[in-house]
């Protein structure tokens, strides 16, 4: 039986939704197997986030985690490729925390690359017919660090593969002003996406670098 972890997160940063956590609850809802999914919202803390991910997948031992979070200005479906070692909040938690120049976990490397065909998740997201573009930083705030968690955690482990998706705001609560696609549309991107990271193993070549 394959198993997936999928997680969302709770609003932060004063905004009354998250795109991530409503997209992973319909996602969860409309599920259809085969496999068992598992899904959950996690909370915006650095501490409580990545606690709980670990948690998730001593309890589940995944196949995969796919972990997916907002990105406020980013116009498309981004799933990312490296997780960086760094925790630097430009803005506190939603416990206060706000971490500054710390490592995500001591004495880890700088760096994972998500194990998870993240050209093929952008392709596939495209193929749905949504905006869909590789990403090469997840940020510095909580969304790193949980993508960095599930990757120090599943390290060494060839049968629990792992990443992290960041979405723009729906537009059904964007902030003015600010790129967003409907939130059907970053849940038919994020089923792909999910549909991709489980079946294909070997990521595609195709181009997907930044000239900077
Ligand atoms: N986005 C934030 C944290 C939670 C979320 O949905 C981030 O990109 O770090």
């Amino acid at each position: 039986m394959t198993t997936i972890v999928l997680t969302g997160f709770e609003p932060f940063a004063g905004d009354a939704t998250n795109p991530s956590g409503d997209a992973v609850r319909l996602l969860a809802e409309r599920w259809a197997g085969p496999e068992t999914l598992v899904s959950e919202v996690l909370p915006v803390e650095f501490a409580g986030a990545s606690a709980r991910l670990r948690a998730l997948i001593r309890e589940h031992s995944p196949d995969v985690v796919l972990a997916v979070g907002l990105a406020g200005g980013r116009t498309g479906l981004t799933p990312e490729r490296v997780a960086i070692n760094l925790a630097d909040a430009r803005i506190p938690d939603n416990t206060g925390d706000q971490p500054l120049d710390r490592p995500s976990v001591a004495d880890a490397p700088a760096a994972y690359f998500a194990t998870l065909p993240v050209k093929a998740m952008t392709a596939a997201i495209a193929a749905a017919g949504v905006p869909a573009s590789l990403s090469h930083s997840a940020g510095t705030f909580v969304c790193n660090h949980v993508m960095f968690t599930a990757l120090h955690a599943t390290a060494g482990a060839d049968d629990i593969r792992a990443g992290f998706l960041h979405v723009p705001y729906a537009s059904e609560d964007a902030p003015d002003g600010v790129s967003s696609l409907p939130l059907d549309d970053i849940v038919r991107g994020l089923a792909a996406a999910l549909r991709t990271a489980i079946d294909v193993r070997e990521d595609t070549p195709l181009p997907g670098g930044t000239l900077h």
